[in-house]
C-alpha cells in the first residue's frame, strides 16, 4: 500500500487571480475532456495505482460511497462503477497523499495561515494528527488524544448549563457516526445540533412536513425515467450533481419532455454528452431541456402559482382532464381554498416577477396538463430565498392537484446536496426532532433527552456573538466559510471559550477560533476503518431515502487519524465516565452493535443489519410515496396558500444569487476555472446583464466592489463589502446578478432568512456595484 507523502515544504497553489480569462461558456456538460479532468486531478494528488484502485471502487456494492452528492444509484447499478468529474474530484481530495503535519503548523503561525485563500489551504492535504492552539500562543502544537478529549471534557464541565455548547454537523457524516453524535449531545442535556441543512434543504423539509407529513422527496431514479415531464426548478445538476445527467437522458430516450427554470443557461440542462457512450463522445451531445424558463430570481412561487391558475382553466375547458378529483377527494384537504386562492392570480404580476412572456407560460401549462407523470427536481435555488417554503408549498399544491404523488413516474425530487445530509437528519442530527424519536431514544438507553428545541446554524451563531453559547463543536464542514455574514459570524466563533473541529483537511475555521482550537484529524469515506473487532462499514442514505454500506479501503494518511465513531465514543467516555448508561466502548469495537441501536430507535430502520447488507441496500419508508399516506394535522396532503412573493429589484440596484463553480465543492475549491461558463483562473466574479453593465456605464472585465445593502432588526440601514470582483457580461436576466459561494458570504445578512425554515437568502442579496 503506497504511504503518503511528508512534504517538508507547503503544496504550492496558484492563488493569483490576474490571469483571470473569460471565454465562451459551455452549452454541453460532462463529455470525454470531463472524463480527462477527472483522471489528471486523480493522477497529479493521489499517484497513478492509487487513482485507479481508488475510482475503480467509486460507488460500488463493496466500494465506498461518493463523498461527492446524494444523487441515488439506479437499482443494480452499483455493480459497474458510475462516476463523474466532480466525484472524481471529491475523491481525489479526499484521497490526496499530500498532508498537513506537526511540521507544518511549526512552519506557520495561525495569522500567516490566516492570510492564504482557502483555495491554498485545502491544497496542502489531510490532517495527520491532533493539534491544538492555547490562549495567547500564536500556532498550533500537537496534543495526545487524551489530553484534546480532557480539555474539552474540562470545558463543557465549567459551561452552566449544556445549552451553552453547540454541536454542528457537515453533511458527509456516515449514519452511524451521527448516531451517536446526536446520543452524545442528548446525554449531555442539549438540542443544540445546528446542521448544514440548515443553509441548504431546511426550506424543502418544512414545506414538505406541512404538505404531505414527511420532509422527504417522493420519487426514486425509476420515477425519473419512467416519467413523460420532468421540472428543473434551481437546480445546476451538470456542475452539482453530474451523475442525474444520465438519468434525464435515459428519460428523455423514454420520451419524457424537460423544462429547465433557472435564471442562467446552466451547460448540461442545455446539453449533456455522456462519457459512458459512443455518441457522446464523438456526437454533439443529447439537448436535454425542451423549454427554457429563463425566469427572475425568486419568481418561482409566482410561476407556479400562474401555472395554476392556467392548469384551474385547462380543467374547466375539459373537466377532470387535469384535476385529480377523486386523488384530490380521498386524500388532500384545503383544495377549496386553493381553488378559490388560485383563480383569483392575476397573471400580469407572474408575468412581472418571472420576467418571461405570456406564450411561454401557456406552453409550460400545456405541458403540464397533458402530462400524466411529472416529476419536480429543486435544488438551492428555490430553497435559499426569503420565501423559499411558500414556493416549494407552491409546487406541491400543483402536484396534488394533478394526483402527482405516490404514483409511479411522478412526484417531488428536492435534490439533496452532501452526499449523506438525508442520512445525518433520520439519525437525529436536528436541533427539533420529534417526540417519537427523543422517546425511543430514552426508552432504548434509560436516558433523558431535552426536549426543549435547540440551535440552529443561525441561532448558533447569533448565540455564540452574544455570549450565550462558549463552546463550539463540529463534526465536519466548514462553519466558518459556509455560514452567512462572515464577519460577524468570525467574530461569534472568536467569543467561544473552546472551538473543536473535527477535519479531514485544513480549512478556514481552523483559523478562525476561540480561545482555545483543536483540529481533531478524522478518516474519511475512502480510508479503511479497522477498530477492535476488524474492519468496520459505515452507512448513508442517499436523497431517495436509500440506505446502502460505505466501506474504505485507502490506507489512512496516518496512524493517528481516528473514524468519527471512535472520536465520538472516547469523548463520550472521557465526558461521562466508564459507569454510563450508553455502551460507548462496545459501539467503538464493533459498528454493528451502534446498527443495532439504530434499529430499535431510529423508524423504518428495524433490522437495519440485515438489510442495510442487501446488496443495493434498502429503502426507507415513505408513506405518501408507498401509500398515499400522510401523517399531516389532518391525516391528508394539504393544500397550503400563502400570499404570493416574490423579488423585486430596486432602483439602480441589483439582486445578486451566490452559488458554486464547476470547480468547487462547497467551501473546498478545487480550482480556479468554472469551464462551464467560460471562467479560468479566477473566482472573484460577477455575472451581470449586458444591459445592466452598461446602465451603470461599466464595461465587461472592469473592477468593482460588490456591496449589499440591507435593514437590520432595528430598522438601520446595513452595508456590507467585498472587495475587487471583474464583471463579467453575461446571459442573466435584467436586475439579476450571480457570484461565487463562498467569496461572496461576507454579502449575507444574518438576519436575512428564509421565513419558517431560516435558512440563510443566499439567492437574493440587494447589492450595487462601486468602481474598485
Ligand atoms: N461538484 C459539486 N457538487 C456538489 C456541491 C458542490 O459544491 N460541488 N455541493 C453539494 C451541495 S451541499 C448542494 S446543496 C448541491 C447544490 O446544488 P445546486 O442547487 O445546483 O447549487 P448552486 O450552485 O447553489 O446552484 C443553484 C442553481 O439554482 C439557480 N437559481 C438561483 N436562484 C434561482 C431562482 O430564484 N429560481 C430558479 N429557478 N433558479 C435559481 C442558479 O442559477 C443555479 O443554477 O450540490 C451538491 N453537489
Ligand atoms: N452564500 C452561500 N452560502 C452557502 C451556500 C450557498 O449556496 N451560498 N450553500 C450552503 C449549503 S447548501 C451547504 S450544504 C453548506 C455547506 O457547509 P459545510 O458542510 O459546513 O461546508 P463544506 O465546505 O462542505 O465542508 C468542507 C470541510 O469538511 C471537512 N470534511 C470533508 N469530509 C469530511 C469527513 O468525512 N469527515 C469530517 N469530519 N470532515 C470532513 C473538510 O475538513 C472540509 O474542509 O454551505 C452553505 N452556505
Ligand atoms: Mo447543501
Amino acid at each position: 500500500m503506497p504511504t503518503r507523502r511528508h512534504p517538508d515544504r507547503d503544496i504550492d497553489a496558484d492563488v493569483d487571480e490576474r490571469n483571470l480569462t473569460v471565454t465562451q461558456r459551455k452549452h454541453e456538460a460532462a463529455g470525454v475532456k470531463a472524463v480527462m479532468v477527472s483522471l489528471k486531478r486523480g493522477l497529479e494528488s493521489m499517484g497513478l495505482l492509487r487513482t485507479t484502485a481508488t475510482l475503480a471502487k467509486l460507488n460500488q456494492r463493496h466500494g465506498f460511497d461518493c463523498p461527492g452528492c446524494a444523487w441515488p444509484e439506479e437499482h443494480g447499478g452499483r455493480k459497474l462503477a458510475e462516476f463523474c468529474e466532480n466525484g472524481a474530484k471529491a475523491v481525489a481530495e479526499e484521497a490526496t497523499k499530500r498532508v498537513v503535519t506537526r511540521e507544518f503548523f511549526a512552519r506557520h503561525t495561525v495569522a500567516e495561515l490566516q492570510a492564504q485563500p482557502e483555495y491554498w489551504l485545502s491544497q496542502q492535504g489531510r490532517l495527520t494528527e491532533p493539534m491544538v492552539l492555547r490562549a495567547g500562543d500564536d500556532r498550533y502544537r500537537p496534543i495526545t488524544w487524551d489530553d484534546a478529549y480532557g480539555l474539552i471534557a474540562d470545558e463543557l464541565r465549567a459551561l452552566d448549563s449544556p445549552n451553552e455548547a453547540v454541536f454542528y454537523t457537515s453533511g458527509r457524516t456516515s449514519n452511524e457516526a451521527a448516531f451517536l453524535y446526536q446520543l452524545f449531545v442528548r446525554c449531555l442535556g442539549t438540542n443544540n445540533l445546528p446542521d448544514c441543512s440548515n443553509m441548504c434543504h431546511e426550506s424543502s423539509g418544512t414545506a414538505l412536513i406541512d404538505s404531505i407529513g414527511i420532509g422527504k422527496g417522493s420519487v426514486t431514479v425509476e420515477d425519473l425515467i419512467l416519467s413523460d415531464l420532468i421540472l428543473i426548478a434551481g437546480q445546476n445538476p451538470g456542475t452539482n450533481h453530474p451523475r442525474m445527467l444520465s438519468i434525464l437522458e435515459k428519460a428523455k430516450a423514454n420520451g419524457a419532455k424537460i423544462i429547465a427554470i433557472n435564471p442562467l443557461p446552466e451547460a448540461g440542462l442545455i446539453r449533456f454528452k455522456d462519457p459512458q457512450k459512443v455518441h457522446g463522445v464523438v456526437g454533439d451531445g443529447v439537448p436535454i431541456a425542451d423549454e427554457f424558463v429563463q425566469l427572475r430570481l425568486g419568481g418561482d412561487m409566482a410561476l407556479f402559482a400562474g401555472l395554476g391558475k392556467l392548469l384551474l382553466e385547462a380543467d374547466d375547458r375539459d373537466p377532470g382532464s387535469v384535476v385529480d378529483r377523486e386523488f384530490v377527494a380521498d386524500h388532500t384537504a384545503g383544495f377549496d381554498d386553493y381553488e378559490r386562492r388560485t383563480r383569483d392570480v392575476d397573471l400580469e404580476t407572474v408575468l412581472e416577477a418571472t420576467g418571461i412572456d405570456r406564450e411561454q407560460l401557456d406552453r409550460v401549462a400545456a405541458m403540464m396538463a397533458s402530462s400524466q407523470r411529472t416529476v419536480v427536481c429543486w435544488a438551492m435555488g428555490l430553497t435559499q430565498h426569503k420565501h423559499a417554503v411558500p414556493t416549494i408549498t407552491e409546487i406541491t399544491n400543483v402536484l396534488l392537484m394533478r394526483g402527482m404523488i405516490g404514483k409511479p413516474g411522478a412526484g417531488l425530487c428536492p435534490v439533496r446536496g452532501h452526499s449523506n445530509v438525508q442520512g445525518d437528519r433520520t439519525m437525529g442530527i436536528w436541533e427539533k426532532m420529534p417526540e417519537r424519536f427523543l422517546k425511543n431514544l430514552d426508552d432504548r438507553f434509560g436516558i433523558h433527552s431535552p426536549r426543549e428545541h435547540g440551535l440552529d446554524t443561525v441561532g448558533a451563531i447569533r448565540a455564540m456573538r452574544d455570549g450565550n453559547a462558549k463552546v463550539f463543536m463540529a463534526m465536519g464542514g466548514n462553519f466558518a466559510s459556509a455560514t452567512p455574514d462572515t464577519e460577524v459570524t468570525e467574530a461569534a466563533l472568536r467569543n467561544c471559550a473552546l472551538t473543536v473541529q473535527v477535519s479531514t483537511k485544513l480549512n478556514r475555521s481552523h483559523l478562525v477560533h476561540g480561545r482555545t482550537a483543536l483540529i481533531l484529524p478524522s478518516l474519511g469515506r475512502t480510508d479503511r476503518d479497522i477498530q477492535a473487532s476488524g474492519k468496520q462499514m459505515v452507512s448513508v442514505e442517499d436523497s431517495m431515502s436509500m440506505v446502502h454500506l460505505s466501506r474504505g479501503s485507502l490506507h489512512p494518511p496516518s496512524e493517528q487519524v481516528r473514524s468519527e465513531v471512535a472520536i465520538i465514543c472516547q469523548l463520550a467516555r472521557t465526558v461521562f465516565g466508564a459507569d454510563h448508561p450508553v455502551p460507548w466502548a462496545t459501539f467503538n469495537t464493533d459498528y454493528d452493535t451502534i446498527r443495532d441501536a439504530i434499529a430499535a430507535v431510529v423508524p423504518g430502520c428495524g433490522d437495519y443489519n440485515r438489510k442495510v447488507r442487501a446488496p443495493d441496500g434498502f429503502q426507507l419508508p415513505h408513506p405518501p410515496r408507498d401509500s398515499r399516506e400522510f401523517h399531516t394535522a389532518t391525516g391528508k396532503a394539504n393544500f397550503m396558500t400563502y400570499p404570493v412573493e416574490w423579488v423585486a429589484v430596486p432602483e439602480g440596484r441589483l439582486v445578486l444569487q451566490t452559488l458554486r463553480s464547476h470547480d468547487q465543492y462547497n467551501t473546498t475549491i478545487y480550482g480556479l476555472d468554472d469551464r462551464y461558463r467560460g471562467v479560468r483562473g479566477g473566482r472573484r466574479v460577477v455575472f451581470v446583464n449586458p444591459a445592466d453593465l452598461e446602465s451603470f456605464g461599466l464595461s465587461d472585465g472592469d473592477r468593482v466592489d460588490i456591496v449589499s445593502e440591507f435593514t437590520d432588526a432595528e430598522g438601520h440601514l446595513q452595508e456590507r463589502r467585498a472587495k475587487d470582483f471583474a464583471v463579467i457580461a453575461y446571459s442573466t436576466p435584467s436586475g439579476n446578478a450571480a457570484a461565487y459561494y463562498p467569496e461572496t458570504n461576507p454579502l449575507v445578512p444574518l438576519d436575512h432568512t428564509a421565513t419558517k425554515s431560516n435558512t440563510p437568502v443566499s439567492k437574493a442579496i440587494v447589492i450595487r456595484l462601486e468602481r474598485a
